[in-house]
């Protein structure tokens, strides 16, 4: 059987997670510096829910996460967890498909990014916790571990050294993916299927513990709509600019080349020999 090529426009699909690249099949969500204004320094985040991209969190669950100047090598006004109290400290980002706070818009998948520093753990642990809608979360640990649940990952980190944390979620591609400083650490299916919120948690057993994020940017992407292209007999799927390249055929109506295989003539005009046919279909 032929091959069924699929060409996707490199420019669309790969992720540039940076603001002033982004293309217009994405969204930025969240832009949170926790710098002034909204937020000021020794008070919590400010909160709110206004259109995208928003530059606060949703909520304050428990605890007091606080807005400061800085956190060891955090040092751009973070937002600090911890702070010399025992007890849950939670903030709350809500996403499309949350009732209360939500976005207008869904999307395909989605990109989340945070500076973060774990200065101590004693016993606490610090958690991403993502509802889509069931439970995804990616633990720091007392011990220097990261894992995840589902259960998958087994990494570690450094204390006292700020990490850029990434995880990508692809619902129709029904995969998730965890970078830290660019390096893919875990990627696995169990994408999930809504995304009602995100939240970021320290457990807060002792006053010593301490941990601080930074620049949490969330984007939303939908992914490109692939119709048929017939390139004489060859099916692609493109988008229309990318069939256009391609000087094909672009059948917006048909969205897959098997096993019909479109491009193929049902009745061929010109005579094939049985050794033409086989190339056709080898
Ligand atoms: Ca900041
Ligand atoms: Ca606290």
């Amino acid at each position: 059987m032929k091959a069924v090529l699929v060409v996707t426009v490199v420019a669309i699909l790969a992720f540039d997670s940076s603001p002033a690249n982004a293309g217009e099949a994405q969204q930025l969500l969240y832009d949170v510096d926790f710098g002034s204004p909204p937020h000021t320094v020794g008070e919590p985040p400010v909160t709110g829910a206004e259109d995208p991209p928003r530059g606060t969190p949703t909520g304050i669950s428990f605890g007091d996460p606080t807005v400061v100047e800085a956190l060891g090598l955090l040092t751009d006004q973070p937002c600090a967890f911890g702070n010399r109290t025992t007890g849950y400290d939670q903030l709350e980002f809500a996403m499309p498909d949350h009732a209360r706070d939500g976005f207008p818009e869904s999307y395909d998948i989605y990109h989340l990014k945070m500076d973060v520093l774990i200065e101590r753990l004693t016993g606490s642990d610090f958690v991403l916790l993502l509802d889509i809608p069931h439970v995804h979360n990616i633990y720091f640990n007392a011990d220097g571990t990261m894992t995840t649940f589902p259960s998958g990952l087994n990494s570690t980190f450094e204390f006292g050294v700020p990490l850029l944390l990434e995880v990508t979620y692809d619902i129709p591609g029904d995969n998730w993916t965890i970078r830290v400083d660019g390096e893919v650490i875990y990627s696995d299916d169990h994408a999930g299927t809504v995304f009602r919120s995100f939240r970021v948690n320290l457990t807060g057993e002792h006053i010593d513990d301490a941990v601080a994020l930074d620049n949490i940017q969330v984007w939303g992407e939908n992914r490109p709509v692939l119709h048929v292209c017939c390139v004489g007999e060859e099916c692609f799927l493109t988008d229309y600019d990318g069939c256009d390249a391609m000087g094909g055929e672009y059948h917006p109506e048909l969205d897959e080349c098997e096993p019909q295989e479109p491009c193929l003539d049902p009745t061929p005009v010109r005579s094939t020999s049985w050794g033409g046919l086989k190339a056709v279909y080898r």
